[in-house]
């Protein structure tokens, strides 16, 4: 990120999570009853395991705020692992009995987990829960609360979200890229976050069938984000372009495969002419009759609905095991089984917002700029202004 830094900090079953969120402008009023909102959806979904029981995420502000008003400061926040308390002599920062750390320690490394790749990179080959406690998506939830943050200061300027579940492993409940409508009446408190609530009963019937098989599932999320003006990002050099930095977001979250923007697997196999948006006029400015781009063209946000759709691995944590190595014995054996997930797809649309906040409060930064709030609007009318005929905000 160019304007923006956010640093997170803490494991799994350690004593909590840190988010150092750098770079703000000052005088931005923020909402603790929205971040909180955001970890709680993040919390749902039909197929978690017994960790979202003992867990009630809320997040204590301890920098950066004063009065309910960024400062300019670091925006420091705490979320408290409640299981910490079942953990403490097992993940204690200074003391870990040997002995007793053996009862929870982890020999044999899961495919699909950092557990091997990350244990051979850091020498951590004798216990693999070195590596998964920061390896967890328990990490999501720090990058939610700085998601949530950055989604207000998106607010201010009428840019708004909204995502749900597309699939569920192999079941789809909307093929294709989603749109606005499609996502508009989501029931994000609906077990499985899709469009399609009355047809979830069959998808929760799938992860239960799942959960006895001692497997897991993964699925696909799709995101829109509406009110991004034309301009935002770079059409100049690769590293600039707002697609690279959203897709290397949205596959930094864990278990995500790919993203991708617009209809973009379905374009690939199309002529020139109906993969590409005509432009017209209209009274409001430059409209697409079809957007298939996705919000972006050459790097660049063209002021139509960002659409973008990430995919989901499996969870590799399997009660029924898979195939691996103990390499301290040398055998092939099976992996472990501790407690987890059968699939966490019902929490994954607020971590592809919160992602999405993040890159586009960057990019509205890096164009806007500006120490103080005031700053930033000022620049942001006149941008609107220039934009007359062509573009219209949605404030
Ligand atoms: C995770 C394993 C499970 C998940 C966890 C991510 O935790 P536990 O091992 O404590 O049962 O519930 O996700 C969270 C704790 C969370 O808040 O999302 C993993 O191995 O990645």
């Amino acid at each position: 990120m160019r304007r923006l830094r956010l640093l997170t900090g803490g494991e799994s079953h350690g004593p909590g999570l840190t988010v150092i969120l750098e770079g703000l402008p000052a005088g931005l009023d923020l909402d603790s009853l929205q971040l909180d909102s955001w970890l709680h959806r993040r919390q749902h979904g039909f197929g978690r395991g017994g960790r979202q029981r003992i867990e009630k995420d809320s997040a204590e502000v301890t920098g950066g705020l004063r009065g309910g008003k960024t400062l300019g400061s670091p925006v420091v926040m705490q979320i408290e692992n409640r299981d910490w308390k079942n953990w403490a002599e097992f993940m204690d920062p200074w003391e870990v009995d040997p002995e007793r750390a053996a009862d929870r320690r982890v020999s044999v490394p899961r495919p699909g987990h950092a557990d091997l790749s990350g244990g051979i990179g850091t020498d951590q080959l004798d216990d693999y829960r070195n590596v998964l406690e920061r390896a967890s998506a328990r990490e999501t939830a720090a990058r939610v609360a700085a998601g949530a943050v950055c989604s207000q200061l998106l607010a201010r300027f009428g840019i708004s979200f909204r995502s749900a579940v597309l699939q569920v492993g192999p079941n789809i409940v909307h093929d294709g890229p989603p749109d606005w409508d499609l996502l508009e009446s989501v029931d994000t408190s609906s077990p499985l976050v899709t469009p399609k609530p009355d047809d979830e009963a069959e998808l929760v019937e799938a992860v239960r069938r799942t959960r006895s098989d001692g497997d897991t599932l993964g699925g696909v999320v799709g995101a829109v984000v509406r009110g991004l003006p034309p301009g935002l990002g770079s059409y100049t050099h690769w590293d600039r372009k707002l697609d690279g930095r959203i897709c290397q977001a949205l596959v930094s979250i864990h278990s995500v495969k790919g993203a991708t923007i617009g209809a973009s697997t379905e374009v690939a196999a199309c002529p020139g002419s109906e993969a590409h948006d005509a432009i017209a006029l209209a009274e409001g400015g430059v409209v697409r009759p079809t957007n298939r781009a996705g919000g972006l063209e050459g790097g660049v946000t063209n002021g139509e609905d960002l659409v973008v759709r990430a995919y989901f691995k499996p969870i590799s944590t399997l009660r029924k095991g898979m195939s691996s190595v103990n390499l301290e014995t040398g055998e092939e054996t099976v992996t472990q089984w501790e407690r987890s997930d059968v699939t966490a797809i019902g929490a994954a649309p607020v971590i592809v917002e919160a992602m999405l906040a993040l890159i586009l409060t960057d990019a509205l930064l890096e164009k806007f700029g500006g120490d103080a709030i005031s700053d930033l609007d000022t620049a942001w009318w006149s941008y609107c202004k220039r934009l007359e005929g062509i573009w219209t905000p949605q404030v």
